[in-house]
C-alpha cells in the first residue's frame, strides 16, 4: 500500500486533517462534518489517473449522487472502487483566487465545451445577456437535446456542483406515483433519513429568515402566496445555513450573498465533494479520475467487463485512450450520460442483451419558469441569497410546486422569479440515430404546456390577486414562459423495467444503473434526495446479495 495524504483546507481555525489513502487513491477531504464545510471547495487534488491495462473490481461512471452513494457504501464494505469523471476536479483556484466564476460574470470556467455561454435566463430587460468565452471543460453543460435544453453538472462531484442544493424530501402520499414498485415504507423510515443525513440537510432559521435582507424576495413570495391562499412551504438545503448567517454578518467570505450559484459555489455549500465523496476517500478505497469519459463497456473475454475510457485535456480533446477491465460497472453518467451510453451501447452491439426499455421514460421532471412584475411598493431587494428556501405547494390542486428563486443582479428589479415542478405526464425517448452516430431524445417544445398550465394555476391567481402581471424580458423578447429547458433530467433506464427492482440492469450481471435514469420522469419536487435515497436503498441490497 502507498500512502497519498491529503489535507483539507482550512480557512476558519479548524484543524488539518490528514487521510491516509489506499493505492491510487487521489481524493482528499475539506472535512467529513462540522464547520470546516464552509471552507473552500478544495477537494481533490491532481494524481496518477487510472493507468490502461488496469483490472478493478468495481468501475463508477460519473461522480454525481447516484456514483458517490456506490463509491462510499462499497467501499465501506471493503470493496476497492475506481471512479471516473469526464469533467474536472475542480480543487484549484484560478487567477482570480476562486475556483468558481461568479452567476453575474461566467468565464471559462462556467460551461462545458461552448464557446458562447447559455444562460438559462438568456435576457434581461429584453436584451439578450450571452457572451463568448473560451472553450474549456467547465462546470455547466447546457446540452441541447432536440427541443430541449438539459443543464447538468461537469466535475467531481457531479450536479452538487452546480445545483441550488435544494434537499426536498417528496411528501409520502406522492411517492407511490414516483417509484411505484419501492417499498415506500423503507424509505421513508431508512433511506431518506440516511439520504439527508449524510448530505447535511438543514433549514433556514425561519426568526432569521423574517430579518434578513437577503431574503427579502422570498418574504415577497411568501406573502404573495398566502394572500392568495396557497401554502408556503421552507425548504430544506444543503448550504451551511451558520456561514451564511456570517456571510450577512460580514465576518466571512461571501458566498450565496455573492449570488454564486449555477457556475460553483466556493464556499457555503455542501457539495459531494464535501460529504459522501470527503467519507469515501476517508476509507481509502476510493480513487477518482476526472477529465476521463468512459465511452464503451462490453464484455471481457475472460469475464467481466472491458471498460474503454477518453482521456480529456481542458479543451475537450482526446490525449490518450484507455482499455481497463472491471468485474463491476455502475452507470451513474446521470440521467441522459447513462441513457446515451446504454443506448448507444446497444444498438452497436457492444452489449445488445439489454432489453427493450433502455432510453425509454425520459421526463424533465415538469420544469417550467417565470417571473412576475411587482409594485413600486414590492421590491425584492437588491441583495439575494442564491440558494433558495421556500416554495409554493399546489402539487395535489394544481399538480405544481414552485420554488420562489433568487434574481441575484446585485439591483432592485421588482421581479419575483420561479422554478415549478409540475405533473407533465410527457415521456420522452433515447433512440440511436445510425445516420448521426449520437443519441437523440425526442423531446418536443409543445409538451411543456401542460407544466406551463400547471404553473398556472398559481401564478395567474397570483396576478390577479396582486394586480400584477408576468415579466416577459427574461427568457426572450415578450416571452413569458421559460420552456425551453430542464435542471431534473430524470428516467432513460427506469428501475423495475430496464433493470430489476435493485438497478440491475437486465441482460448482464455485475452491470448496474444508480442515478437519475432509475427514475421515471418526475419526484414532485427537487430530485437529489431521492435520487441520493434511492441509490443507497439500492446499494445496500447488491452488497448484501452481490458481493
Ligand atoms: P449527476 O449529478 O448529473 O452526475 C453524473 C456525473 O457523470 C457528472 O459529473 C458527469 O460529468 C458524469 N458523466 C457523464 N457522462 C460520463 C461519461 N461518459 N464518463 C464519465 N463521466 C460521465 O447525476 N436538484 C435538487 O434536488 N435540488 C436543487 O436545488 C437542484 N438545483 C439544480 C440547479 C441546476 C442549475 C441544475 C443543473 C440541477 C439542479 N438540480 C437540483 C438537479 C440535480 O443536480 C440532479 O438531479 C442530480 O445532480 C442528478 O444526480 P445523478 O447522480 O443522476
Amino acid at each position: 500500500m502507498s500512502d497519498i495524504n491529503q489535507h483539507d483546507k482550512d480557512t476558519r481555525g479548524v484543524s488539518r486533517r490528514r487521510f491516509i489513502a489506499g493505492t491510487g487513491s487521489i481524493l482528499g477531504a475539506v472535512s467529513l462534518a462540522g464547520r470546516a464545510v464552509a471552507a473552500p471547495a478544495r477537494i481533490v487534488t491532481a494524481a496518477s489517473p487510472i493507468p490502461s491495462g488496469a483490472h478493478v473490481p468495481v468501475l463508477v461512471i460519473g461522480t454525481g449522487y447516484g456514483g458517490s452513494v456506490a463509491a462510499l457504501r462499497l467501499a465501506q464494505a471493503g470493496v476497492d472502487v475506481q471512479m471516473v469523471e469526464m469533467g474536472m476536479a475542480w480543487d484549484t483556484p484560478g487567477p482570480d483566487g476562486k475556483i468558481f466564476a461568479n452567476t453575474t460574470s461566467p468565464d471559462q470556467r462556467s460551461y462545458w465545451l461552448r464557446t458562447r455561454t447559455k444562460q438559462p435566463l438568456s435576457n434581461f430587460l429584453g436584451f439578450p445577456i450571452d457572451k463568448d468565452i473560451p472553450r474549456y471543460t467547465g462546470v455547466l453543460d447546457a446540452e441541447e437535446m432536440g427541443q430541449i435544453i438539459v443543464y447538468q453538472g461537469r466535475g467531481v462531484g457531479g450536479g452538487s456542483l452546480v445545483n441550488g442544493g435544494m434537499a426536498v424530501t417528496p411528501k409520502r402520499e406522492n411517492f407511490g406515483a414516483i417509484l411505484p414498485s419501492v417499498n415506500a415504507d423503507e424509505m421513508y423510515a431508512t433511506y431518506y433519513p440516511r439520504a439527508n443525513a449524510t448530505l447535511g440537510t438543514g433549514l433556514i432559521d425561519p426568526a432569521w429568515f423574517d430579518t434578513t435582507d437577503c431574503y427579502q424576495y422570498a418574504r415577497v413570495g411568501r406573502k404573495q402566496a398566502q394572500r392568495s391562499g396557497f401554502p408556503f412551504v421552507f425548504v430544506p438545503d444543503v448550504y451551511d445555513w451558520d456561514y451564511m448567517k456570517q456571510e450577512a454578518a460580514g465576518t466571512v467570505t461571501r458566498s450565496a450573498l455573492a449570488g454564486e450559484i449555477l457556475y460553483g459555489n466556493n464556499y457555503g455549500k455542501k457539495s459531494l465533494q464535501k460529504t459522501y465523496l470527503a467519507q469515501a476517500a476517508a476509507t481509502g478505497r476510493v480513487t477518482v479520475s476526472p477529465l476521463h469519459k468512459v465511452t464503451s463497456v462490453a464484455p471481457a473475454a475472460g469475464g467481466g467487463y472491458t471498460v474503454l475510457i477518453d482521456q480529456l485535456n481542458t479543451t475537450g480533446d482526446t490525449t490518450a485512450t484507455k482499455t481497463v477491465t472491471a468485474d463491476r460497472v455502475f452507470f451513474a453518467a446521470g440521467s441522459v450520460g447513462t441513457s446515451k451510453l446504454l443506448v448507444r451501447l446497444k444498438a452497436t452491439g457492444a452489449l445488445p442483451a439489454l432489453n427493450g426499455e433502455i432510453g425509454q421514460g425520459w421526463g424533465d421532471n415538469g420544469n417550467v419558469m417565470c417571473g412576475r412584475a411587482n409594485h413600486l411598493w414590492d421590491p425584492t431587494g437588491s441583495l439575494q441569497a442564491s440558494i433558495p428556501c421556500g416554495g409554493i405547494d399546489n402539487w395535489t390542486a394544481g399538480g405544481a410546486f414552485a420554488e420562489v428563486a433568487p434574481l441575484p443582479t446585485g439591483i432592485e428589479t421588482w421581479a419575483s422569479f420561479y422554478l415549478s415542478i409540475t405533473k407533465n405526464p410527457n415521456r420522452a425517448r433515447f433512440t440511436w440515430n445510425a445516420a448521426t452516430g449520437t443519441v437523440d431524445l425526442d423531446w418536443q417544445t409543445a409538451w411543456k404546456q401542460p407544466s406551463i398550465d400547471m404553473a398556472k394555476t398559481i401564478f395567474d391567481k397570483i396576478n390577479a390577486k396582486e394586480g400584477t402581471i408576468y415579466r416577459t424580458d427574461l427568457f426572450g423578447v415578450y416571452k413569458i414562459w421559460g420552456d425551453h429547458l430542464t435542471y431534473h433530467p430524470l428516467g432513460g433506464a427506469v428501475l423495475d423495467r430496464a433493470t430489476d427492482n435493485y438497478g440491475r440492469l437486465r441482460g448482464y450481471s455485475g452491470l448496474y444503473v444508480i442515478d437519475g435514469a432509475l427514475i421515471p420522469g418526475n419526484t414532485s419536487v427537487n430530485p437529489f434526495v431521492t435520487i441520493t435515497a434511492l441509490a443507497e436503498r439500492n446499494i445496500e441490497n447488491i452488497i448484501a446479495v452481490d458481493l
